[in-house]
């Protein structure tokens, strides 16, 4: 694959509302835009980095130095010939996944486009719409929370997920298994806000059906949580805990988990996510694709990977109207149907980028040329 020149992008938007976590708010959202060109294609990535290193341990400015000085530099020397050739590539700088990811997806993307197939196919996905869901955040009182799962229960998205915190647990699920009842598609995340000295919540947790509690313990954890799932009959899925093949392994071996989240910048590209996404296969555990906030590239690429045979459960990738007035993609990711999204049928990633959004929100950017 002959890759002549990266560029990036620095841009801010503001989210239409304020998400918050147990770890933290956000109400406007940092990423780089990374576009890769050759042979007369441009292939994109949006790195998922936040601005401040309270999900993990990258910012979106760890990510742009990581870029510039080492991934970038490598990619241009060392010749790929296929796109999973530059997670191997990048095995010589440790972690730093989001950084990763954010070029990884635009060389997948250039190299379906070079093929003038999708980015869906060109990693072996089948499905032509996914399933989808949409994750709430942690807000001011239960009734606000539940208005949020009305509105996205009418747009009929096929599962919702909440964030919990101690003291914002219980109350919450209560309340909206008692105006939707037991049916709704419900499960919580806590974002590694409990230790095992609060087990007594999370077992009053198991009394309402959730589909699966995720990431309930610390985010480097996966000792804790096999006690834990032993004490539970609600399912354990992993978020933070997951940032390679090899941690999955070790976890579905241990019985740390039921379930896990993949999210394609955790774990360093669509290569990892994809090796992911078969053992689980292999070993009959359910994925699903997690978010973070993305614009509509990364939200593409979310599409793309969810159309693997083993992403059963319906994933974050909400349309992008969930946090943004206008998007940097066209058409804007919408539901095609009632929590349906469609994969788009164009080569690579199927959007195309509106030049005007990105001008609009641009802070920096930088070009670099393989010489
Ligand atoms: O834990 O899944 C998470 C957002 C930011 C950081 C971590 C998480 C999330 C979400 C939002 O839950 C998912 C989305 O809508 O993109
Ligand atoms: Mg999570």
């Amino acid at each position: 694959m002959d890759i002549e020149r990266v560029e990036l992008k620095l841009l801010k938007v503001p989210l239409k509302s304020r998400f918050e976590t147990s770890f933290g708010e956000v109400t406007e959202k940092q990423f780089l835009l990374v576009s890769v060109h050759g042979g007369g294609e441009t292939g994109y990535g949006e790195s998922v980095a936040m601005d401040y290193p309270m999900y993990n341990e990258e910012t979106t400015g760890t990510v742009w130095y990581m870029l510039e000085e080492f991934l970038i530099p490598k990619l241009f020397t060392s010749q790929v010939k296929q796109p999973e050739e530059v997670s191997e590539a990048f095995a010589f700088v440790r972690r730093n996944n989001m950084a990763k990811a954010a070029i990884e997806g635009a060389v997948w993307d250039l190299y379906a486009k070079q093929q003038g197939i999708t980015l869906a196919s060109a990693l072996g996905g089948k499905k032509q719409t996914i399933d989808v869901g949409v994750s709430i955040g942690i807000e001011p009182t239960v009734e606000k929370v539940v208005e949020y799962v009305e509105r996205f229960v009418e747009e009929g998205y096929k599962r919702i997920k909440v964030k919990i915190k101690p003291g914002f647990d219980v109350n919450v699920i209560e309340a909206i298994r008692r105006r939707f009842g037991s049916d709704l598609p419900l499960m919580a995340d806590a974002n590694s806000a409990y230790t095992m000295q609060q087990i007594d919540i999370l077992k009053q947790l198991d009394d309402y059906g959730l589909m699966m509690i995720e990431q309930p313990l610390a985010h480097d954890d996966i000792v804790d949580h096999i006690k834990l799932q032993k004490e539970l009959r609600t399912p354990i899925c992993l978020d933070e805990s997951i940032h390679s093949v090899e941690d999955a392994r070790k976890a579905i071996e241990l019985g740390s988990c039921k379930m896990i989240n993949i999210k394609i910048g955790r774990v360093g590209g669509l290569t990892e996510s994809r090796k992911i996404h078969d053992l689980c296969e292999k070993h009959g555990i359910p994925v699903w694709c997690g978010g973070m906030l993305e614009m509509g590239v990364g939200r593409a690429h979310n599409i793309a990977i969810t159309t693997l045979d083993n992403f059963t459960v319906p994933g974050d990738t909400s349309a992008s109207d969930r946090y943004w007035e206008e998007d940097i993609v066209e058409p804007a990711v919408k539901l095609a149907a009632p929590g349906t999204l469609a994969v788009p049928e164009g080569a690579g990633i199927g959007y195309r980028i509106n030049e005007l959004a990105v001008q609009k929100y641009l802070v920096r950017s930088a070009e670099f040329t393989k010489r």
